[in-house]
C-alpha cells in the first residue's frame, strides 16, 4: 500500500472525515491519496494559516481530530498561527507536512538549504505542538501515526505535527495497525476521591462560594457532566469567555462573565468571595488583572487543572492556590458528581441576596435601546437583537477585538449554543476559517460567523471556499470602518492619538460589501436599529451563505474594561469612589 494511502486510511480510521490545506509539490500525494478516499475529504483553502484554523475549528465543533495537509517550506510555515491557536487553547490536531526527499535533506552540511523550499519544519513547531517529528523511514509512518493520536489526546491536549519527505510518501508500507486503539496513558491519581472530600467540605462551610468554569472543560467537552455536578451544589457560577457555552444564560446560579473585559457583576462576585473553585481555567491575566497580589484577597482558591504547571505558576508571583487538583476535568467530575450526592448544601443566602443587591446597584454600561439614527447600529443593541434570532443549536464562531468583547458581553447563550474563539491566542482572522472546519465538522449545520472589518482582511480569501462549498455560514461583519478595539487602547494610553487603527491614521480598508458580492456572495446591510430584527429574520431563513454588513457605530467602547494596575471591581467607566466603597463587601 502506498504510504500516503496509508495515512489517508489511518486518519479515516480514527474518525477525521476532512484534511484542509493547499497543494503543492510536497503534497501532491496526500492529496492525490485523499481524493481517492471515499470518506476523507480534502478542503482546499486559501491560505494555509486559515487551514489551520479550519482544522482547530473542526475539532472544536466535533471532539475530533482536525487534520492538515501541506506542502513543505512555505506550506509549512504558514501553518504556524492556526497552530498556535490549537496550542493555547489545548486543541487536538494533527498537521502533515510535506518535505524534500531524504536525498536532499541538509542533514548535519553547515548550509541553509539544499532540496528546493527545504525548512526544518520540525525545530520551528517544537515550541508550539506537542510533539513535531519528521519520519525517517516509510516504516515509520505507522508509529508516527500512532504516537501523533495519542499524544495530540492525551494529558493535556494539543496539536501535533509529523514531517514527510516527498520520497517516503510515495514508498510502500504494509497496512498494519490501522486505527487500532490504544490505551491512553492518563490515569486518574489515587489521591483524587480524597482531595474531591476535602473540596466539598471547604464548600459546605464557605459563606460566599463561587466557582469558575473556563474552557478546559470543552477540550475535551464535558458540559453535561458539569450541569449534572452543578445541579447537585447550586452554588454561584461564573464563567470565562471561553467557558460560555458551558451553561445557557438561563442557568439558575449563573453570574456572568468576569475579568478585565468581563461583568461588573461576575467581578465583584468573585473580588468578594471566601472561596473559589476554578475548574478548566487557567486564571490568564485576562481573568485576574494585572496586579495578582489584589485578585481576590479574601478567597481560598482551589484548582482542578490536568497540567500542574498552570497551577504552581502563580507561586511568587502574588495569587495562592491553596488547593491543588492535578485532573483531568473528566476524572474529576467522574469522581465529583458520586462524591457530591451526600453534598451538605451551605447556608448562602447571605451572599445570595448580596449578589442581588449589586446585580441592581451595579451600573449597566450596555446603552438603552438607541435612538433610531440611520447610517450606522449600536453593537451591544445588535448583539441582543442577534441572540434573540439565533437557533438553540447554533454555533458561533467570533474574531478577536470588539466584536468578540460585545458579543461575550452581551449574547444570550441558549441552551445547545456553541460560542467559540481563538481564546488565548486571538489571532485576526481565526473566525472564519474556523467557520468552515466547524461547517465541515458539523455537515453543513448551520454556522454564525462574527467579524471586524480588520479581521476579515487577513481571511478575506476564504469567503472564495465558503462560497465553492455553499456553506451556510451567515458571516457577520461588525463594520466600525477600523480597528475599534486599538483606537480604545490608544485614547487609554496615549491621549487618543491614532496611528494605524482608522483610513485617516494610515489604515487601507475596502469597501467590502462591493468586494463581497464580486465573490459571489449575497449581501445584506443593516445600518438602522429599527430594521434589525427583520433584517436579521430575513437572513436566518435564507439558505446557504449570507454576508450581513452592519454598520456598527465607530465610536462604539468596549466597556466595562479594567484599565491595567485596578483591581478587578473597579472597571472602566469609573463609579463614583463612595459608591464604589460602599458596594465591596471586602474593604481593601
Ligand atoms: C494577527 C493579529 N494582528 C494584530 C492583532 C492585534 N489586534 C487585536 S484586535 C485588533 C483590531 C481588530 O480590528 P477589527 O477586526 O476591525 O475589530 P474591532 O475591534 O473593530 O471589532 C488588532 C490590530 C491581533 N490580535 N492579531
Amino acid at each position: 500500500m502506498k504510504l500516503t494511502d496509508y495515512v489517508i486510511a489511518y486518519l479515516h480510521a480514527k474518525g477525521t472525515s476532512h484534511v484542509f490545506g493547499m497543494s503543492g509539490g510536497a503534497a501532491v500525494h496526500l492529496f492525490d491519496s485523499a481524493s481517492k478516499h471515499p470518506g476523507v475529504q480534502p478542503i482546499f483553502m486559501a491560505h494555509e494559516q486559515s487551514a489551520a484554523m479550519a482544522a482547530d475549528g473542526y475539532y472544536r465543533v466535533s471532539g475530533k481530530v482536525g487534520a492538515c495537509v501541506v506542502t513543505s517550506g512555505p506550506g509549512a510555515t504558514n501553518l504556524l498561527t492556526g497552530v498556535c491557536c490549537s496550542y493555547y487553547d489545548s486543541v487536538p490536531t494533527l498537521m502533515l507536512t510535506g518535505q524534500v526527499a531524504t536525498n536532499r535533506l541538509k542533514g548535519s552540511r553547515k548550509v541553509r538549504q539544499v532540496g528546493f523550499q527545504e525548512t526544518e519544519t520540525t525545530s520551528i513547531y517544537a515550541s508550539v505542538t506537542k510533539s513535531a517529528v519528521q519520519i525517517g523511514d516509510a516504516a515509520g509512518i505507522a508509529q508516527a501515526l500512532d504516537s501523533a493520536y495519542r499524544i495530540a489526546q492525551d494529558g493535556r491536549p494539543g496539536p501535533v505535527l509529523i514531517d514527510i519527505p516527498d520520497d517516503l510518501q510515495r514508498a510502500t508500507v504494509i497496512p498494519e495497525g490501522i486505527g487500532r486503539q490504544h490505551a491512553s496513558d492518563s490515569k486518574a491519581s489515587p489521591a483524587l476521591p480524597g482531595q474531591i472530600a476535602d473540596l466539598l467540605r471547604g464548600l459546605s462551610a464557605a459563606k460566599r462560594p463561587v466557582i469558575i468554569i473556563g474552557g478546559g472543560l470543552s477540550t475535551p467537552r464535558r458540559s453535561d457532566e458539569l450541569r449534572r455536578f452543578l445541579h447537585q451544589i447550586e452554588v454561584p457560577v461564573v464563567q470565562t469567555w471561553a467557558g460560555l457555552d458551558l451553561l445557557p444564560s438561563t442557568w439558575k446560579h449563573r453570574i456572568g462573565t468576569f475579568g478585565v473585559y468581563g461583568s461588573r457583576l461576575g467581578n465583584y462576585v468573585v473580588q468578594n468571595a471566601d472561596l473559589l473553585i476554578c475548574l478548566g481555567t487557567r486564571l490568564s491575566q485576562n481573568l485576574t488583572g494585572g496586579v495578582l497580589k489584589d485578585f481576590a484577597v479574601g478567597s481560598k482558591i482551589v484548582m482542578v487543572d490536568i497540567d500542574a504547571g498552570e497551577m504552581d505558576k502563580f507561586d511568587g508571583y502574588g495569587i495562592e492556590i491553596a488547593e491543588r487538583i492535578e485532573a483531568s476535568m473528566s476524572d474529576f467530575l467522574d469522581a465529583a458528581i458520586p462524591a457530591a450526592g451526600s453534598f451538605a448544601t451551605p447556608d448562602i443566602s447571605g451572599w445570595l441576596a448580596q449578589i442581588e443587591l449589586w446585580r441592581r446597584e451595579l451600573p449597566d454600561d450596555s446603552p438603552a435601546e438607541p435612538e433610531d439614527s440611520a447610517g450606522f447600529v449600536d453593537a451591544y443593541h445588535f448583539v441582543r437583537k442577534l441572540s434573540d434570532v439565533l437557533a438553540e443549536d447554533e454555533i458561533i464562531f467570533i474574531d478577536t477585538g470588539g466584536n468578540l468583547t460585545w458579543t461575550c458581553n452581551n449574547l444570550q447563550v441558549k441552551e445547545r449554543q456553541r460560542v467559540l474563539s481563538a481564546w488565548n491566542f486571538t489571532p485576526m482572522g481565526y473566525a472564519l476559517p474556523a467557520s468552515i472546519g466547524g461547517a465541515m465538522a458539523a455537515s453543513y449545520a448551520p454556522i454564525t460567523c462574527i467579524i471586524g472589518d480588520g479581521g476579515l482582511q487577513l481571511c478575506l480569501g476564504e469567503l472564495a471556499t465558503v462560497v465553492r462549498h455553499a456553506l451556510p455560514i451567515k458571516i457577520i461583519l461588525f463594520n466600525n470602518h477600523s480597528h475599534g478595539i486599538q483606537k480604545q487602547t490608544l485614547e487609554t494610553w496615549l491621549e487618543g492619538r491614532y496611528v494605524g487603527v482608522d483610513p485617516a491614521s494610515g489604515l487601507g480598508l475596502s469597501d467590502y460589501p462591493e468586494v463581497v458580492r464580486a465573490m459571489g456572495l449575497p449581501v445584506v446591510t443593516i445600518d438602522r436599529s429599527s430594521d434589525i430584527s427583520a433584517q436579521l429574520e430575513k437572513i436566518y431563513s435564507t439558505p446557504g451563505p449570507v454576508f450581513c454588513n452592519v454598520q456598527i457605530r465607530v465610536d462604539q467602547k468596549l466597556y466595562p474594561v479594567l484599565k491595567s494596575g485596578a483591581p478587578l471591581d473597579d472597571q472602566m467607566p469609573l463609579m463614583p469612589r463612595e459608591k464604589l466603597a460602599a458596594l465591596r463587601v471586602l474593604k481593601p
